[in-house]
């Protein structure tokens, strides 16, 4: 076992098991959601994933040690630690050598989820290619990470903050296929239709692990987008979302927001532009995701070869 991997009980014995296990960020804890609904819908993940059969680890750096799998304080540290640094791959070595408290992006979860054995990985949305990136060179290192490391995450699409056409342009270069699931549109976070198609789509989780398994047997290394609409119930209005969209990202330009303030900078603005309604969405995405997330890790286990 890697030397900088400690396992949680839960997660040590799913693994003596066999079970099948499915990581989670905590990024989306820590700098994606307020005090106390983040800690609610880090349990509450965790409470889908085990009622569809499979184990939740949520990925946290804590100690000089990467985190497979939390304990109750552990969730509720970082979500009421100010001081938790927003960890992608360029900060990993920093944060454990340093033996600071950690959140992981997407990217940094994607490397930590490899290191522990763990293909399955459900969160909210990725990173993307910023607007305006054509002079910010603001690319999320969320997409190379899906370029080269062996993870499917599964998510809501990418929120409109981003650039979405350069966003699957750029996955396409780098052939991550980007997989829907119960329609052809690749998913815009809080609404269904991006106005984008996903590459395949892929409505069970049979088909989903069958691919995913090809893939890597091909020895086509990467990641898989798996792209699961927000419920219809949860969807936000179009209009209404584009210009709280628009307002936030003027904001973020007049403020002179950069690096890797931008995204929780949008996403803090967006919830109180809402008044709290865009939070609502979040967690009813992030929920339905580790339900089909779960049910992928399920399917993945059981897979011949
Ligand atoms: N997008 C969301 N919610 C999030 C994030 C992105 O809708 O919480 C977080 C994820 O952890 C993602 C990170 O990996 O932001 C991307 O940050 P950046 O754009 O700085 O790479
Ligand atoms: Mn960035």
């Amino acid at each position: 076992m890697h030397q900088y991997l400690l396992f949680s009980p839960e997660v040590a014995a799913a693994r003596t098991a066999g079970k099948p296990i499915v990581a989670l960020e905590s990024t989306i804890i820590s700098h994606g959601m307020p005090y106390p609904q983040n800690v609610t819908m880090a349990q509450e993940v965790e409470h889908v994933i085990r009622a569809a059969g499979a184990v939740p680890a949520t990925i946290a750096i804590i100690e000089g040690k990467i985190c497979i799998g939390l304990v109750a304080e552990q969730l509720e540290l970082l979500a009421t630690s100010p001081d938790a640094m927003k960890v992608s791959r360029r900060d990993l070595p920093y944060v454990l050598s340093q033996g600071r408290l950690g959140a992981t992006t997407v990217a940094a979860t994607m490397i930590c989820a490899q290191l522990a054995g763990i293909h399955v990985f459900v969160t909210g949305g990725i990173g993307g290619v910023h607007r305006g990136a054509e002079t910010s060179f603001d690319i999320s290192s969320d997409l190379q990470e899906l370029a080269r490391t062996n993870v499917a995450v599964v998510c809501a699409g990418v929120k409109s903050i981003l650039d979405i056409g350069l966003t699957l342009e750029y996955l396409e270069t780098h052939g991550v296929p980007v997989i829907s699931v119960g329609q052809p549109a690749f998913p815009a976070f809080f609404t269904r239709d991006s106005g984008f198609k996903a590459d395949f789509q892929l409505d069970s989780a049979l088909e989903q692990a069958a691919f995913i398994q090809t893939k890597w047997q091909l020895g086509l290394n990467g990641g898989i987008v798996i792209s699961n609409p927000v419920p219809e119930a949860f969807a936000m209005q179009k209009d209404e979302i584009d210009s709280i969209t628009e307002q936030a990202l003027r904001e973020a330009r007049d403020g002179g927001v950069a690096g890797k303030l931008v995204t929780p900078f949008l996403l803090a603005r967006i919830k109180t532009l809402t008044e709290g309604r865009s939070l609502m969405t979040n967690i009813a995405l992030v929920k339905h995701n580790a339900q089909v997330g779960a049910e992928l890790a399920v399917a993945m286990r059981d897979l011949p070869g």
